[in-house]
Order: C-alpha cells, then sequence, then structure tokens
C-alpha cells in the first residue's frame, strides 16, 4: 500500500518532534504562553489591546475565571512591538517572571531542545527591583531547570521504559542579555555592565550579548560602544539585522532605504559572532555576506509573518515562506545558519513547527538536512568548546538511534 501525504507529515513531524535540536534565537518575553500572559493580564488588571487580541467568553458562569482570549493572526512588524509594550506591564514582578522563564524553558524542552540561548533585556520591572534582580531571576530558574533536566536524564538513561518518543538529550541553557535599541544609549551601556559581570562569575551562563528591538528606531552605531565593551570583556555578540528595507545600492536617495544600508554596513564592519534574521538584504549586500560568513540566526514564522509574506495566502505559512527573501539562497549554498522560533508566544510557534515548515516549504530540505542544520548551529553556539563538542557528541549518538 502506498503512503498517503498524510502519512508522511505525521513521520515527518514525529521525527522532527524527536529529534534533538538547537534554539538560539529566542527572546524571552516573546515566549509567553498566550495563557500565561491571558492569566497574567488577568490577575493584574492589565486591558490587552482588542486589535492584538480578542475575548471570547467559553464561560459557566459569569466570573470570567474561564473567559478564554486567543491571538488574532497574522502579526506584522508593528503588532509584535504594539505587543512588546503591553507584556512587561502582565510580568511585572518577580513570580511572573519566574513563570514565564520557567514556562518557556519547559516548552523548549518539551520539543527536544538540547541547547538553548535564551535572551532578554533587563528591566526594572516594578518600582523596587533593579534590572540586577531582573538578571539574577532568570539565571537562578536556569541553572534549577538544568539540575532538574540533568537527574531527569540519568534516570532515563538507567530506566527499561523509555521509549525513542520520549527520550531526549538534557537541555542545557545559555543566556545572552540584550539590548532594545528603542531605549537610551544609557540603557544599552548598563545593559552591557550587567552582561560583563554576570559572565566574570563562576560557571556563569551569560556568554553573549544582543541587539534587538524595534528596528525603525535610532541606530546600530549609537549601541555599538557598548556591544565592543561587552566583546573585549569576552563576550560574544548577535546583532538583528536587515528588518527593515535596505537600498539595492549606494545611488539610492530614499533617506529611510540610504540609512538602513548604511546601517547593514555598520553592522558588518563590527563583524558580530551571529545575525539575526539577515532578512532583506539587497544582492549586494548578500553576497558581501557570503564573503563574510557571519552565521545567520533565521526565524522562518517570525519572518513570514513581520513581512507579511503569508498575508495574500490566507495566512499560509509554508506558502510564505517560499517568497521568504534568502532562505531558499542560503539552503542552496550552505550558508550557515541556524533556525529559531524567535518569539515563540507571539507568533505561535515552537521548535518542531520551524523545522517541519523549512523542511515542507523549500526545496531539497530532508530529514538530513536538518540534522546537519541542527549540528551545524552548534558550531554557532556562544557557549565554550568543552560544552559544544559535548553536545556535538550527544547529539550525534542520538542521531545514530534514530536511524
Ligand atoms: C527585533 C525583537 C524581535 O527582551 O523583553 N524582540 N527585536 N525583532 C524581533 N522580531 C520580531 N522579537 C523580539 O523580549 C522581548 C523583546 O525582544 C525584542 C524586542 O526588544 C522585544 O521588546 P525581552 O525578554
Amino acid at each position: 500500500m502506498t503512503k498517503s501525504k498524510e502519512d508522511d507529515d505525521k513521520e515527518l513531524y514525529q521525527f522532527v518532534a524527536s529529534m534533538p535540536k538547537v534554539e538560539l534565537h529566542a527572546h524571552l518575553n516573546g515566549c509567553i504562553r498566550e495563557e500565561t500572559l491571558f492569566d497574567l493580564a488577568r490577575q493584574k488588571n492589565v486591558e490587552l489591546p482588542a486589535k492584538l487580541f480578542s475575548l471570547d467568553h467559553h464561560t459557566n458562569n459569569d466570573d470570567h475565571v474561564n473567559s478564554f482570549m486567543y491571538n488574532v493572526k497574522p502579526r506584522s512588524l508593528t503588532d509584535c512591538f504594539d505587543m512588546f509594550a503591553v507584556i512587561p506591564k502582565c510580568v511585572n514582578d518577580l513570580a511572573s517572571l519566574e513563570r514565564i522563564t520557567r514556562e518557556a524553558l519547559q516548552d523548549f524542552a518539551n520539543h527536544h531542545v538540547a541547547y538553548l540561548e535564551l535572551r532578554s533585556t533587563p528591566k526594572r520591572i516594578n518600582q523596587s527591583l533593579s534590572k540586577r534582580q531582573y538578571v539574577e531571576t532568570i539565571l537562578r530558574v536556569m541553572k534549577e531547570f538544568q539540575e532538574v533536566e540533568e537527574e531527569r536524564y540519568q534516570q532515563q538513561s538507567t530506566s527499561t521504559s523509555s521509549t525513542e518518543t520520549t527520550t531526549r538529550l538534557p537541555m542545557k541553557c545559555r543566556f545572552l542579555v540584550s539590548i532594545d535599541r528603542s531605549g537610551s544609549v544609557h540603557e544599552a551601556q548598563e545593559n552591557a555592565d550587567l552582561a560583563i559581570e554576570f559572565s566574570q562569575q563562576p560557571n556563569s551562563l551569560v556568554v553573549g550579548m544582543d541587539i534587538g528591538g524595534n528596528p525603525t528606531k535610532n541606530d546600530f552605531t549609537d549601541f555599538k560602544p557598548a556591544l565592543s565593551r561587552a566583546r573585549k570583556a569576552g563576550l560574544k555578540t548577535t546583532v538583528h539585522c536587515g528588518e527593515v528595507p535596505v537600498a539595492a545600492g549606494p545611488d539610492d536617495t530614499d533617506p529611510r532605504l540610504a540609512k538602513a544600508r548604511d546601517e547593514v554596513l555598520a553592522i558588518f564592519e563590527f563583524r558580530p559572532d551571529r545575525l539575526g534574521h539577515a532578512l532583506l538584504l539587497p544582492e549586494s549586500l548578500r553576497n558581501e555576506l557570503t564573503t563574510l560568513q557571519v552565521p545567520v540566526e533565521s526565524c522562518p514564522t517570525s519572518n513570514v509573518m513581520t513581512l507579511e509574506l503569508a498575508k495574500h495566502m490566507g495566512g499560509d505559512l509554508i506558502h510564505g515562506l517560499r517568497q521568504h527573501p534568502q532562505l531558499q539562497y542560503w539552503l542552496d549554498d550552505n550558508y550557515p545558519i541556524s533556525i529559531g522560533t524567535d518569539d515563540p508566544g507571539v507568533f505561535n510557534t515552537d521548535a518542531t513547527q520551524e523545522l517541519v515548515l523549512l523542511a515542507k516549504a523549500q526545496e531539497g530540505v530532508t530529514t538530513e538536512t536538518l540534522k546537519r542544520i541542527v549540528l551545524d548551529s552548534v558550531n554557532h553556539a556562544f557557549c565554550n568548546v568543552e560544552l559544544k563538542d559535548q553536545m556535538k557528541q550527544l547529539m550525534g549518538e542520538f542521531f545514530a538511534t534514530m536511524e
């Protein structure tokens, strides 16, 4: 009997769900579970903007306990930043910060992420809490989570009842301190101070810094000194790049496009260890990137949503991803990339879905390609060589059991 398309889809999904994965591009507040956001909003009396969320009462009584809200898809770049403005109003104490961190880690682990680099912008989430406490809290939850993962793995290794689908590697976590480019240079310098200080503690999980935030605000060069300082102190760096349209060449006089081009060139000149998205690069800059070989953190669903690539296709992500300006080129060229979720809560995605989407949308992507991308991603990780070697060995052994 020949296999149906549904059987193939199911097989692909099961393979991808059970394979160990590497997540290098995930923003903590963007990982918030939908139900957690709604729960916290209710607890803290925060009104979520009706444009982004709609309220659907599935109540047996009138006390709102069972009221349920769901995201209105899709999400443009502007929608995302409107959401990022409201999420911290709900995550405004240590208990909620701990909760979203623990849940984010659990969600990645449930999707068999074996190595996670989570990033977040240090915030004073209320008047009595410092940015240092924000970072300390996240790091404590990550450490605790790793310990539990290690214990679980030891038990799994000695148990005879583990099956291939339930078996997974223990998740290792590292942290990147973000700079939000819509904030001030002073804030960025404070974040660099924290990143440097925490990275110098023994067994620190802090391995790098990131510049993200609304790409229409300010300029990379404003924040370069903070990032340079972090780099001098031994931290790795990654910069969001090409999220807004960029001039095709130096002769383009449109001031916005020309500014975006200058910015990409400044980022290239800085030569971060990785780039986030590198999405709207015209051919000349794509070629320049090919020469530089800076690994790119590509986030398929996020890219389709923010570029609104599926807008006229009924929201079909597969067709949307086929319009991605760079992905097919990178795949054909074996360019160094990793596949990330960006903001799984905001984009309603997860680590499994991103790889399945890639395989379904892009030509020539097989399960072998996915394994190669995941293993290569370890090379782009910001952790030390010892952990990279350990990850490669464990993942290689795991893949061997999947053949
Ligand atoms: C640029 C993004 C982003 O730091 O509060 N962020 N920056 N482009 C994106 N693609 C859509 N997605 C998330 O997490 C949320 C913050 O991450 C950055 C933004 O600064 C956002 O406010 P944290 O944990």
